[in-house]
């Protein structure tokens, strides 16, 4: 077994923290604050191959693995989560096409998004259907050899960004999950529209909205996978991308445990730094030690899903537990900063909005207990 990192992969998370030190950390405050969306820097990050990694080589991208994405990932999260999200969310709306496209769909789209910036969004939740993916109501309807889509989803990162979208649709309205298709849609198509940003708590960079579909005409060459695999094209994703997710969380909370670190040897109480109070310490400590966990499942997941296992529970497992720890994590942080940590001036309020994201997006913690308990009793 082993724990270290490559000669490779060490120069490509210094490349990604430098990265996220000089071009997210400074202006992460700014964003948050004005709700912008940051394309110049995504698309940056997108130029030094931080986005859209996954791509494989013959395809023109960066054929990066799990394991680096989640590298990658950590450092970018570290520098601002609405960033991370943004990114990620690329990365997740590419996947359905690396897990069901064609040869002639991946040669088509894949190559286009490696050799072009393009923002991608992963089009699956609903208003009334965000768990219960089954439950979905956007049409499709057959006619000739196009698909009519009408009905519209919610929710979704990079929303009123993106160029492309994969997209999930009800073709058979008898059945669940059976009834499900999925398809890549170009954002210029005729009839897409969408809603006004969502003003969110925390991750206010990343750009989340309602999309309409509304008889938005796609070829039946742009459909991923056999008519109902749907379902499962959109499964067998977020099993690949819930460790970035838990990564996501990791890089959050790291950054919450190292400015707690920093604020405890300077900030003086009762004659002395607050970091000489054991009540201090066991905060800190705990931080570092669930952190240290969170990496090592995070690394397991990604390691299984590079091998081609089926990493449902697991990836799960570690989405669940670095989200729920980077909620744990920037609530002590908060709590360590004191009044101070309350307020917009320091760092800690905005990680611990960042966080509370992180158990409800890419599938809520409820929902990855339910996927761990299934993947146990199924023996
Ligand atoms: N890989 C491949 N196939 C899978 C799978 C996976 N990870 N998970 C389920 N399936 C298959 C099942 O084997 C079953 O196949 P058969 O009908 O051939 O037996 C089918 O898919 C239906 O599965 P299941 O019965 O488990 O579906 P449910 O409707 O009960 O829903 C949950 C399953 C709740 C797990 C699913 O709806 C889910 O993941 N919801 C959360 C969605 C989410 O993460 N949203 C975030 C949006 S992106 S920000």
């Amino acid at each position: 077994m082993e724990f270290g990192l490559t000669d490779e992969q060490l120069a490509l998370q210094e490349a990604a923290r430098r990265f996220a030190q000089e071009e997210i950390a400074p202006v992460a405050a700014s964003y948050d604050q004005s709700g912008e969306f940051p394309r110049e820097i995504i698309q940056k990050a997108w130029k030094l191959g931080f986005s859209s990694t996954t791509i494989p080589e013959e395809y023109g991208g960066g054929g990066l693995s799990s394991m680096d994405s989640c590298i990658v990932t950590e450092e970018i999260a570290w520098g601002c989560a609405g960033f991370g999200t943004s990114i990620m969310a690329n990365d997740l709306g590419l996947t359905p096409i690396i897990v069901a496209g064609n040869e002639a769909q991946k040669k088509e789209w894949l190559s286009a998004c490696a050799s072009e910036f393009t923002l991608i969004a992963f089009c699956l939740s609903e208003a009334n259907a965000g768990s219960d993916v089954a439950g979905m109501q956007l049409r499709a309807e057959k006619v000739g050899d196009d698909y009519l889509l009408n009905g519209s989803k919610a929710w979704i990162t990079n929303g009123g960004e993106a160029d492309l979208y994969t997209v999930f649709a009800r073709l058979d309205s008898s059945t669940r999950h059976e009834g499900i298709c999925a398809f890549i849609v170009p954002a210029d198509a005729a009839g897409i529209s969408h809603g006004k940003k969502e003003d969110k708590m925390g991750q206010r960079a990343s750009d989340t909205r309602v999309i309409h579909f509304d008889g938005v005409r796609v070829p039946a060459t742009q459909r991923l996978g056999a008519e109902g695999e749907g379902f499962k094209v959109a499964m067998r994703s977020l099993d690949r991308t819930r460790p970035p997710i838990a990564a996501l969380a990791t890089g959050i909370a790291r950054r919450a445990m190292e400015e707690s670190v920093a604020y405890a040897r300077e900030r003086k109480a009762f004659g002395q730094p607050i970091a000489a109070f054991q009540a201090v310490q066991f905060m800190l400590a705990d931080m570092a030690k669930e952190i240290e966990a969170a990496r090592l499942l995070t690394m397991q997941s990604a390691w299984m899903v590079d091998r081609g296992l089926r990493a449902s529970k697991n990836s799960s497992i570690a989405k669940c537990f670095a989200t729920d720890m980077a909620m744990r994590v920037t609530t002590d942080a908060v709590q360590v900063f004191g009044g101070n940590g309350y307020t917009k001036e320091y760092p800690v309020e905005k990680l611990m909005r960042d966080a509370k994201l992180m158990q409800i997006y890419e599938g809520t913690n409820q929902i990855q207990r339910l996927v761990i308990a299934r993947e146990l009793l199924r023996g």
